[in-house]
């Protein structure tokens, strides 16, 4: 049984498999901005690799073939330690939004919990690559990616140019909130890729190979792609890039009535009319790529009409946004029409589609279309 040296895992995640384990953040974890290590989303291909520590060994390898092999305490001693939060989304995060809105897609059916956002610590790619012999700023010619290599068998690569990019704050982390990283996140090492589809982010990662060619593996070549909706089983798979930056996504996690009654809304309630009971609708809004969030677009009537929800406070590290906004809608109960429904926008603009149909692909990959939510009555 390969699992059996699997990690124990908490309670409050929403589990999809155990063999190998995947679970959603559930209700606690999309609660906060910053998700707690043992709600943050898992997404296991295989069983979780035993490392000691003291023991790993990350290679480095250059497209000449020359290597050069880093322990933690090298890492550790010899590059500046850099501390960014980031979320990390799964390509198949609402992938079950498209199976029920369009056409059923293969995949594990995540709802709106795989992803979640944390503080990272660790060394710089960029730095690690220029120690081992690359010259980051005059990329030579046959320096085009940089493929990772996990101890289990799992791995896929990323454009150099995202590898060596100054402000690109990609990580070789080995905390995660302020903690060595969990046995399910890639103890004691893993790739940390800020604004790019999760599935670059190697955990337990042992092999950083520089090459002219993506990396072959099923999950660079083929997973974790996207088609048109009219592609069905078996694809030109090479005709379509590997997915790197997400798009806009925003979801609804929390809808709650608040009454006259409920205690502990009280301080919430300061400002709001007493006579009326209300609603707080709440969710994540995040882009790719570093892409700031500009608005949350929210409706209570299935998109007749628009309000503009608050964008809350938070304590965002890094070059650029990796890290999801939360947002914030109080509405009167008198006010509420039909369903809920949340799009967000970008600094470049980009929006989120209305309709899954015309975004159907049939690995269900990148589902962002409007999160619609039936308005539901607690009492
Ligand atoms: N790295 C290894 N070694 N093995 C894996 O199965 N899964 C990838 C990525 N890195 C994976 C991996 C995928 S598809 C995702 S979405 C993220 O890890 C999930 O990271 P998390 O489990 O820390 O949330
Ligand atoms: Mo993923």
């Amino acid at each position: 049984d390969p699992f059996k040296g699997d990690p124990g895992r908490d309670e409050g995640s929403v589990v999809l498999n155990w063999r190998p384990f995947n679970a959603e953040s559930g209700e606690e974890g999309l609660r906060a901005w910053r998700t707690g290590s043992g709600v943050f989303y898992v997404r296991n291909h295989f069983w979780v690799p035993e490392i000691r520590s003291e023991k790993h060994k990350l290679v480095v390898e250059m497209p000449n073939g020359g290597e050069k092999e880093y322990s933690l305490e090298d890492l550790k001693k010899k590059f500046k330690e850099i501390t960014i939060t980031a979320t990390l989304q799964c390509s198949g995060n609402r992938r079950r939004h498209m199976s029920e809105n369009a056409r059923p897609a293969a995949g594990l059916q995540w709802g709106v919990g795989a992803i979640s956002n944390a503080v990272w610590t660790g060394v710089r790619l960029r730095d690690v690559l220029a120690d081992a012999g690359l010259d980051v700023d005059e990329l030579p010619e046959d320096a085009k990616h940089a493929q990772f290599v996990g101890a289990e068998a799992y791995g896929s690569s990323i454009p150099i140019e995202t590898a060596v990019d100054k402000r690109g704050d990609v990580l070789l982390a080995y905390e995660m909130n302020g903690e060595p990283l969990p046995r399910d996140h890639g103890f004691p090492l893993r790739v940390l890729v800020p604004g790019t589809v999760a599935a670059r982010s190697v955990k337990w990662v042992r092999k950083v190979v520089v090459s002219e060619e993506e990396s072959t593996s099923q999950w660079q070549r083929r997973d974790y792609k996207c088609f048109g909706p009219n592609v069905k089983g078996n694809p030109g798979w090479d005709e379509a890039p590997a997915i790197q930056e997400m798009p806009v996504q925003s979801a609804i996690t929390g809808l709650r009535d608040v009454s006259r009654e409920s205690e502990g809304d009280r301080i919430l309630r300061q400002g709001l009319k007493m006579e009326e009971n209300w609603v707080i609708v709440e969710g994540y809004a995040w882009s790719g790529g570093g892409r700031k969030i500009t608005r949350v677009d929210v409706s209570a009537d299935d998109g007749k009409s628009w309000h503009q929800a608050e964008l809350l406070p938070d304590e965002s590290l890094g070059s650029k946004a990796w890290s999801w906004k939360r947002w914030r809608w109080v509405i009167p109960r008198t006010q509420v029409r039909s369903c809920f429904v949340v799009k967000a926008a970008d600094e470049a603009g980009n929006s989120q589609p209305k309709d899954y149909e015309p975004y159907w692909n049939f690995r269900g990959n990148l589902t962002n279309s409007w999160h619609r939510v039936e308005n539901r009555q607690s009492e």
